[in-house]
């Protein structure tokens, strides 16, 4: 989006830092999401700084860098936890600086998580947490792995970073691994807005995130999409592509109704530019990341 990089502002107190993860390991299917970030970067030159939806500029809204990207251990979704949560620490200000992840698979988002959360002062019930995915990601392991793509969330939720009770996961869909999969969900009372609800009733849909939005009033949120929450045939550079999700149309309508929320961290994961010779997904991941900085950026307006 050619704003600056971190280590040319100097001093200077940044408000929001974009940075990348460039990590693959936990992916269960395509590998390739550690290209993301260089992807979502060249794809995001085209970017401008003013919303039209929203009426605002990003550029007068806030101040915001490319923190880089941190050091990976590709062999070894712990030793990567650990890497890219000690870097992500370290970006700019911890009392002011909000933090952007771009992936990389779902599973960096734990790192950017448990920074957000004690950036945010560590609230005890943890952060709120909107999600657009077309997986739960609850999954305890996968061949033995605790900190794949697939667990990030439950994870997020065995430490206390996320508040289940309100959490939404939008877009989600089937197939799944077993029907035991929504048992966890259900159990931690996580908010699904399932994909099949917009196709059955999208007002009716829409009037559920809607209420969860006002339900979480101006709690601290994080929000983390993964870009196989839009359908294949749009966004086809995913690593576990589902059919039947949304339009890239339909995903920027629905983050732009969290507009003024206060947003404390974010994600745009799973891009796998490999099987995208269009370079669409990379293009919407860099919408998407945009949107989320006009959600904090109309926060600070009101
Ligand atoms: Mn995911």
């Amino acid at each position: 989006m050619r704003f600056p990089r971190l280590t040319d502002v100097g001093s200077e107190p940044i408000d929001w830092i974009v940075y990348g993860i460039p990590f693959d390991g936990g992916t269960t299917f395509h590998p390739g999401a550690r290209f993301g970030p260089r992807a979502i970067r060249d794809a995001s030159q085209y970017l401008k700084a003013a919303s039209m939806e929203h009426r605002i500029d990003l550029a007068m809204s806030f101040s915001l860098a490319d923190g880089g990207d941190s050091p990976v251990a590709p062999y070894s979704c712990a030793d990567n936890l650990e890497s890219a949560t000690t870097f992500a620490h370290e970006l700019g200000a911890s009392a002011q600086s909000h933090l952007l992840a771009l992936g990389g698979d779902h599973s960096i988002s734990l790192a950017n998580i448990r920074v957000a959360w004690d950036r945010a002062g560590s609230p005890a019930n943890g952060l709120a947490a909107v999600i657009f995915d077309a997986h739960m990601d609850t999954v305890d392991a996968v061949w033995g792995e605790s900190y794949g793509h697939a667990s990030f969330l439950r994870r997020a939720i065995d430490d206390g970073c996320i508040d289940p009770s309100r959490t939404v996961i939008v877009g989600v869909r089937g197939s799944l691994n077993t029907l035991d999969d929504m048992k966890y969900a259900d159990a931690e009372h996580i908010t699904l807005v399932p994909m099949s609800s917009f196709i059955d009733d999208s007002a009716a849909a829409e009037r559920s995130v809607l209420e969860f939005r006002r339900r979480i009033g101006d709690a601290p949120v994080y929000f983390s999409c993964d870009v196989d929450a839009v359908d294949p045939a749009f966004a086809s550079g995913t690593g576990t592509p589902v059919c039947g999700g949304f339009s890239s149309a339909q995903l920027l309508g629905l983050i732009r109704k969290f507009a003024g929320a206060q947003l404390v961290g974010a994600d745009v994961v799973e891009v796998c530019p490999a099987r995208d010779q269009s370079n669409n997904t990379a293009m919407l991941a860099a919408q998407i990341a945009f949107e989320l900085l006009c959600v904090d950026a109309v926060g600070r307006r009101e």
